[in-house]
């Protein structure tokens, strides 16, 4: 009772202490230390422009959706914040002048983007607005003061993706021919596609039978379904029965040829099964809506690492293989799926590690 009353006293005291503070502070947050409130409260409420570019066209393209997805999430719960988002089409030889025009409003306090092609679309540009900020996710770049970049282990998600592929070609599944032959069909080539993807594929697959080998064919851009439709055609003429996919917009393509001709589709990036059921037999997943919002709520609050290149692996939770979808459950036997999780958990785990190598 003694020691009750004693804290009901020092409680009281307090609260008399406290009251004109609370009184004063209108309810807003920062006025509990007047002392940090000059220095702190303006710069909070400043407001902050972000530029979201997308290199090429959001629709049809996953990563590029997840960015504008995650952005809009981090601005829709800062009230200062306010994005922009600028889709720069399929002309690449565009790319350059139309980020100009972007960076060169003045406007923005940071520009995101997302693709390994990107910090360098934009390096001329930087020297030339040194004062502007700039993110790229899916893409690295290091040491460089006005960039922050974050890099996804794509060895990884290939190397699940390409040991799915492998077990599926030597399986007795439906569509499973005897060749050992597997497919991939890309939209264009570049360092990331070349040095992670494509060899983390076919080791992946050869991890089940060192004789599988790779057809590896080219669109030549991100949006032509039918070129991808053309190609699926000619790899299952010549004996492929899973293609792995990764042509933004011309997927639907391979999605449809594969449909009529009872194989299967490998598919990067997002969880994609009902796109083409029964036909997309597994699914990577790139968390980029995540890491977006993420990043972009640091930039509002001032603290992104810029000068920074991040690589992010699958034990960092941000890549998957997606194992839990009814639709891959219904596509793919039991005994198939027991051993693809067997190397689905090595990997996500950190126990099998897949390097990333220099780009
Ligand atoms: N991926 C897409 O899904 N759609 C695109 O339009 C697209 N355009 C790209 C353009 C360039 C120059 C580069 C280097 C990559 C592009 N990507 C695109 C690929 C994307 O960054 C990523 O590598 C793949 O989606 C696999 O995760």
């Amino acid at each position: 009772m003694k020691g009750n009353k004693k804290l009901l006293a020092v409680a009281a005291i307090i609260l008399l202490l406290i009251t004109p503070v609370l009184v004063f502070s209108g309810g807003q947050q920062e006025a509990a230390a007047p002392t940090v409130e000059k220095e702190e409260a303006p710069a909070k409420a400043k407001p902050f422009k972000l530029a979201v570019v997308v290199p090429g066209v959001a629709a049809g393209s996953p990563l590029y959706e997840q960015l504008v997805a995650g952005a809009q999430k981090a601005v829709d719960e800062y009230p200062n914040a306010s994005m922009k988002v600028v889709e720069l089409g399929f002309n690449q030889a565009e790319w350059a002048e139309k980020m100009t025009s972007i960076v060169a409003t003045g406007m923005y306090d940071a520009v995101i983007s997302s693709n390994p092609s990107m910090p360098f679309v934009s390096m001329d540009l930087a020297s030339q607005f040194p004062d502007q900020k700039f993110i790229f996710v899916d893409a690295f770049i290091d040491g460089h003061p006005q960039m922050a970049s974050y890099l996804y282990n794509q060895v990884e998600q290939s190397y699940m993706l390409g040991h799915l592929a492998g077990l599926i070609t030597t399986s007795k599944m439906k569509g499973a021919n005897a060749d050992l032959k597997i497919g991939i069909v890309v939209a264009q080539e570049y360092p990331a596609l070349n040095k992670m993807m494509v060899p983390g594929f076919l080791q992946g697959a050869q991890a089940i039978n060192p004789g599988i080998t790779l057809d590896y064919r080219v669109v030549g851009n991100w949006y032509d379904a039918n070129k991808a439709a053309e190609l699926a055609n000619s790899m299952i003429d010549s004996g492929v029965d899973v293609i792995g996919v990764i042509c933004g917009g011309a997927a639907p393509g391979v999605f449809k040829v594969c449909g009529e001709r009872n194989k299967y589709v490998m598919y990067w990036d997002d969880n994609s099964y009902a796109k083409a059921p029964g036909v997309i037999a597994g699914s990577g997943a790139l968390h980029q809506s995540k890491l977006v919002y993420e990043v972009v709520v640091d930039a509002i609050n001032g603290m992104v690492d810029y000068g920074s290149g991040t690589k992010l692996h699958s034990r960092d939770g941000y890549i998957e293989f997606v194992s839990d979808d009814p639709n891959y459950i219904s596509t793919v036997p039991a005994d198939i799926r027991a051993k693809q999780q067997k190397v689905v958990d090595a990997i996500m785990s950190g126990e099998m590690i897949l390097k990333i190598p220099e780009l």
